[in-house]
């Protein structure tokens, strides 16, 4: 039985939502399930179970009881109907793609995003027929313009990996909804601590897990939240099918991970929105890209859409691509290495990591600039952040 947590607020749903007590022991942490198999007790059962007329586990690849915590968890905060949880935040967004989209169909993008996730439809989708064209999604007008009658998907990431760039989801959705077109939301980089793109008008929302949900750098996993009933039975045949299944040992630990969510993220954020001020004031800066700046070019639209600026900081060194990289070799305390949402702050240069795998022509196009600089706080004291780029900003 679940509980009603949708009544308490978000910091005590992530502690409650999918946590219920185990039946048959009592025990209050959940038990992982590592079946792959779930036996029958007569073939009617078997039948009725492939048939969907009886509720019940058949085989892990098509849903298991610990993996169902997690996405009965993170779909109650996202407001969602369901979740599939997936082996990582790609297979999320090719799941959705295989189970939506085929030949003749269209996508308009978030120009920046994480660059595979747009490498993946421009180059390998679109062998099967999926065209896309990828826009400054912040700038409606493109938005519009970019729209045919076979856009299936608008996908917007927002904020932007790495740019920081916001995209307006409910001004969007309305272009997308008059279209018939379908709005996916990327929540990856906001939680739905501080965004719940849903209440704003998304029909699918999706994350890597491997980030700020399960948030202790320690596993890999995706998560698709579809909006309506009639969505998630779209997207679950595709779940089975792809085998873009998670596991249930990670998901167990994205479900601890998960108890800890709200204080983790505001934490985290606190330790940002000191270390973008501070880097702010730092002449060898040239600039600082961060929602909770009155300098983000959308910090109006941050303050409306998301209940915080997160932790994620971009900005450029003065000196560019060889002054930033002298910065990224000289840090102590945190740790040069991709990915975010740990508890421990990590930084990395973009343009040869994350994004290295785009066109430079489409890289600087999305502004994603060749000396960018992108910062994941952690829940370390800001002060010593601040201390460790303090001494690599004297190597610089
Ligand atoms: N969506 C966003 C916004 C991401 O940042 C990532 C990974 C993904 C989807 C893909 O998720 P994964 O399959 O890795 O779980 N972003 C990474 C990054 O910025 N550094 O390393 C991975």
């Amino acid at each position: 039985m679940s509980h009603d947590v949708k009544k308490y607020s978000r910091a005590t749903q992530v502690v409650h939502a999918g946590q219920h007590v185990d039946p048959a022991t009592g025990a209050v942490a959940p038990p992982i399930i590592q079946s792959s198999t779930f036996s029958f007790k007569d073939c009617a059962q078997g039948a009725a179970r492939f048939a969907g007329t009886e509720e019940g586990y058949i085989y892990s690849r098509m849903g298991n009881p610990t993996v169902a915590r997690l996405e009965e968890a993170v779909s109650t905060l996202e407001n969602g109907f369901g979740g599939f949880a997936t082996a990582s935040g790609m297979a999320a967004l090719n799941t959705v793609v295989f189970a939506l989209m085929g030949q003749g169909d269209h996508m308009v993008g978030t120009s920046s995003v994480y660059g595979p996730s747009r490498v993946v439809i421009e180059r390998d989708f679109s062998r099967f027929g999926v065209a896309s064209d990828w826009v400054d999604t912040s700038d409606i007008e493109k938005v519009r313009a970019a729209m045919r009658p076979e856009t299936k998907i608008v996908f917007v990431e927002t904020p932007a990996n790495p740019t920081m760039v916001l995209t307006d989801i409910a001004a969007i959705a309305e272009i997308a909804h008059k279209n018939g077109s379908i709005v996916l939301v990327d929540n990856t980089f906001a939680s739905p601590i501080l965004q719940r793109p849903i209440e704003l008008g998304a029909d699918i929302v999706m994350h890597s897990m491997t980030k700020f949900i399960n948030g202790h750098s320690d596993i890999v996993g995706g998560m698709i939240i579809p909006k309506t009933k009639e969505l998630y039975t779209k997207i679950r045949p595709a779940h089975y099918y792809l085998g873009a299944c998670m596991d249930p040992h990670p998901a167990w630990l994205a479900l601890r991970g998960f108890k800890t969510l709200a204080m983790r993220v505001r934490t985290a954020q606190d330790g940002a929105q000191k270390v973008a001020q501070w880097l702010e004031y730092n002449p060898k800066v040239e600039w600082v890209r961060y929602p909770g700046l009155a300098s983000h070019p959308q910090h109006e639209l941050a303050q409306r859409q998301m209940e915080g600026p997160g932790s994620l900081i971009s900005f450029e060194v003065r000196g560019g691509l060889e002054a930033g990289t002298a910065l990224l070799d000289s840090v102590e305390l945190m740790t040069l290495a991709v990915s975010l949402g740990g508890v421990e702050s990590l930084i990395q240069h973009p343009p040869s990591m994350t994004h290295a795998a785009m066109s430079r022509e489409n890289r600087i196009a999305a502004g994603i600039t060749d000396g960018l600089v992108r910062l994941s706080v952690g829940c370390e004291d800001a002060d010593d952040i601040i201390g460790d780029l303090e001494q690599a900003f004297q190597k610089v």
